[in-house]
């Protein structure tokens, strides 16, 4: 069996624990908790070098971190990744933006209000920058929405999955989502998908 080594609250670890229950692979689960340092152990280092959550390690032994290649990984020949050559480009097209220009802008504003604690004070004062540039992700995302059903072709894929993880929870980093109906009505669809877990279930 699969070992995902994540941390419940993460986003980006989510886009693992989502995609592979939507798509009934099973997986043992490791916690490690971000906030008391355990993805920075000799231990976890020696497992992925970046020391960070999401980590897979697959049941041959082969490792992979970064969420977009590990749900890249597991897509490959399900219907989340369509075999089209320019869909697959769209999707790697907005999962590239949600790494540059959306999770460290929505991500990062979620965390500096929900783990304050974790955070030198200093770094408490880029909140309005993060607001910012989060809220710029999010109009690209509602602009590219207006009547669309998904980010790419008319099925989920795995850039809405990559999508969806941060910006489900994005009020969270005091982002208001009542301005974006296009995103409203794409985040209903998504959690609308037959086995559905929400972000804090293994
Ligand atoms: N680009 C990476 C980001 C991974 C990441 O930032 N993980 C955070 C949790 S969301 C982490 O493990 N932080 C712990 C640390 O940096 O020590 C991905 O998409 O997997």
């Amino acid at each position: 069996m699969h070992t995902l080594y994540d941390y419940l609250p993460s986003g980006n670890g989510y886009k693992v624990r989502l995609l592979l229950t939507l798509l009934g692979i099973p997986y043992r689960l490791v916690q490690k908790d971000i906030i008391k340092g355990e993805t920075r152990t000799p231990e976890f280092l020696a497992l992925n070098p970046n020391g960070r959550i999401p980590l897979i390690v697959l049941e041959d032994g082969r490792r992979l971190f970064e969420s977009g290649a590990i749900i890249h990984y597991f897509a490959e020949g399900t219907r989340f990744l369509p075999a089209d050559r320019f869909a697959r480009a769209e999707i790697l097209q907005w999962m590239f933006f949600e790494q540059y220009s959306h999770e460290p802008y929505v991500a990062v504003a979620r965390f500096l209000l929900i783990h304050p604690e974790a955070v030198p004070p200093e770094r408490l004062a880029e909140l309005p920058a993060k607001q910012q540039g989060g809220y710029a992700a999010l109009a690209v995302m509602e602009r590219h929405l207006e009547g669309r059903r998904y980010f790419v072709g008319d099925a989920i894929t795995i850039a809405d999955i990559a999508l969806y993880a941060y910006t489900h929870v994005a009020g969270e980093g005091g982002f208001e989502l009542a301005r974006f109906p296009a995103i409203r009505g794409w985040l209903d669809r998504i959690r609308g998908e037959p086995g559905y877990i929400p972000i804090t279930k293994a």
